[in-house]
């Protein structure tokens, strides 16, 4: 790199690290278990640095020393030092250090336990809890703070892996396994996570939100979430649900008021979903009439069939019916 060159790059720092955003990133943690990582790496940088820098000065010496001073000796003495000793004391300090981070949180039965199914493209989310009906959600995840959440991680199709870089590390989701990753939030907030293992085509485009919240709304989130939402008259008639319904969307997709199917993600309450096609979309009615008329110039090889026979104002009536569902306002009579 020419010097100038190098000017432009420092230049261009701060820039670079302004990309970073703390919704995802492993540097803003919102969980123990990132937290823990965090300290870790700090740790390990620095030390990297101290020796990096103790290495120079050496160097600087052994460069400046006098004729005659430096002896084979004194020289064989410095590898037995620095290059046996030293090391072995540094790494089992790290070893026993670092092993209580390895070592995974307790859970009980009475916890949480989110299970996430990867799916191409999206996410498959199921609370479950001791003696409750596991309650049905897709492409975002909900968590009180401050208690301890199983995540049940799998998938249908092939290989994904869940990763919340705030949260904790990568999981892999594994078709035919469960691999649990247990974890606590302390902090309120929006955040984001991604399949973090490459399968498929739109691997990339496969993200989600994980919305933590204070125990005591959680609590009143999914409580008001369990109770099925009442088909009013008024929600029957509307023009989206019988398109829904001529449309045939329910044999793949469950949504109030509608026969459920479950190859697509579940659109019960799909009005309080903070994106559209796991993470990509914001859900606008707009967006999702142009999703259903064409998923795949959104999300290439989705397992969506494309609607383009559905005229634009069907697609939005189908979009405005959908944001509703679910939500109180589909509840309101007259509408
Ligand atoms: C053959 C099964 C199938 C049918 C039929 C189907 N979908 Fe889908 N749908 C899917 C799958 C699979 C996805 C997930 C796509 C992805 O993100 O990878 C999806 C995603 C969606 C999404 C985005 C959901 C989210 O969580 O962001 C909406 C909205 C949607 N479909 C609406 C409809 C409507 C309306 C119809 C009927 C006109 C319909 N779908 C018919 C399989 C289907
Ligand atoms: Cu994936």
């Amino acid at each position: 790199m020419r010097r100038s060159d190098a000017g432009k790059f420092l230049a261009l720092w701060p820039l670079m690290l302004a990309g970073c955003n703390r919704h995802q990133s492993a540097l803003a943690p919102f969980g123990l278990e990132a937290r823990s990582t965090l300290g870790l790496t700090i740790v390990l940088a620095a030390g990297g640095l101290v020796i990096a820098l103790g290495v120079a000065v050496i160097y600087a010496i052994a460069v400046r020393a006098p004729e005659g001073k430096l002896t084979h000796e004194r020289g064989m003495g410095l590898v037995l030092w620095l290059g046996a000793v030293v090391p072995t004391v540094v790494l089992t300090a790290l070893l026993i250090w670092s092993l209580p981070a390895m070592r995974p949180m307790p859970a009980t039965g009475q916890d949480l336990h989110i299970r996430v199914e990867g799916e191409q493209f999206w996410w498959r989310v199921a609370y479950r809890q001791a003696g409750a009906e596991p309650l049905l959600s897709a492409n975002e995840i909900r968590m009180p703070v401050g208690r301890t959440v199983v995540f049940e991680l799998t998938a249908t199709d092939v290989v994904h892996s869940l990763w919340i870089p705030g949260l904790a590390g990568k999981m892999d989701m594994i078709p035919g396994r469960i691999n649990r990753l247990v974890v606590k939030a302390e902090k309120p907030g929006t955040y984001r996570g991604v399949c973090a293992e490459f399968c498929g085509l739109s691997h990339a485009l496969m993200a989600f939100d994980v919305i933590a919240m204070e125990p005591a709304a959680f609590d009143a989130w999914l409580t008001a979430a369990r109770v099925p939402p009442r088909r009013t008259d008024s929600a029957i008639r509307d023009h989206g649900a019988m398109l829904f319904a001529r449309e045939g969307c329910g044999s793949c997709h469950s949504a109030s008021g509608a026969p459920s199917g479950e190859i697509g993600p579940d659109l019960t309450r799909y009005g309080e979903r903070r994106t559209l096609g796991a993470g990509i979309l914001a859900p606008t009615v707009a967006n999702t009439a142009a999703f259903i008329r064409d998923p795949h110039r959104f999300k290439p090889g989705a397992r969506m069939p494309a609607y383009r026979n559905l005229r634009q104002d069907e697609a939005l009536a189908l979009a405005a019916w959908l944001k509703r569902a679910g939500t109180p306002e589909m509840q309101e009579p007259g509408r």
